[in-house]
């Protein structure tokens, strides 16, 4: 009885990713911070803040066997798909911020802005052709969204009807330029397969508000 009881649960609930609470979240980023501000980070690097609702809620639709593409700020998307902070902490550490990866969760990043969404487009392709079930999550920001990979990406997806999703997570600025700078008034209005979220960001587009004096400070885990 028991085991039929978890078999419904399970159905239902589908493979749910770990979940991380709003103030986990904003902990462990403060965490870092303090690394950042104590000039224990010396490279760059990309906090989040500000979307921890709207990404809690974006999440409860990713499965565990779901693909996820994130971008340079990856924090809250790596610990969002059940990612240890420990091995979060570890990229941090020695400057990987951007570059976090998971084969385990199919968790991938790029520091390069609108470089996922034809990789996304691509694996999606390879899903639909195998009859997977399995989804693709691509999250890039709204500077990426200025891209014509982009565009190409979408209309792909669109076009193929691919089992992959564009968030945009919109934040009105790349690196410091609001959209009304850079394309004027008017928003694109994307296909079905693109999805988009707004957010006051808590923190500047890198590091924090500090100058922080980097002079004399080793890589961590090297002696150079
Ligand atoms: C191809 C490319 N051009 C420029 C950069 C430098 N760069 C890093 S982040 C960024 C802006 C990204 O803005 P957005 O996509 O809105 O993400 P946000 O930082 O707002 O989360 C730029 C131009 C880059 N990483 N890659
Ligand atoms: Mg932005």
């Amino acid at each position: 009885m028991l085991q039929l009881l978890h078999k419904i649960y399970k159905s239902h609930r589908g493979n749910q990713r770990m979940q991380i609470t709003k103030e986990e979240l904003i902990g462990f980023e403060k965490e870092m911070i303090q690394l950042w501000e104590n000039a224990e980070i010396p490279y760059p690097i990309h906090f989040s803040g500000g979307n921890e609702e709207q990404l809690i809620e974006i999440f409860k639709s990713i499965k565990t066997e779901d693909y996820i593409f994130s971008t340079h700020r990856s924090h809250y998307h790596y610990l969002l798909a059940g990612g240890s902070k420990e091995k979060l902490k570890e990229f941090i550490r020695i400057g990987d911020s951007m570059h976090v990866f998971d084969r385990k969760l199919n968790f991938f990043t790029s520091a390069i802005v609108a470089g996922t969404p034809a990789i996304a487009a691509g694996v999606a392709l390879a899903l639909k052709r195998k009859n997977s079930s399995k989804q693709v999550w691509c999250f890039i920001g709204d500077g990426a969204e200025d891209q014509g990979h982009f565009y190409e990406a979408v209309r792909y997806v669109e076009g193929n009807n691919l089992p992959c999703t564009f968030i945009i997570e919109d934040n009105n600025r790349s690196v410091e330029t609001p959209k009304r700078f850079r394309y004027g008034v008017n928003e694109i209005e994307w296909p079905k397969c693109v999805k988009r979220y707004f957010y006051t960001p808590v923190y500047p587009h890198v590091g924090t508000e500090k100058w922080i004096d980097f002079s004399g400070k080793k890589a961590w885990g090297t002696s150079f």
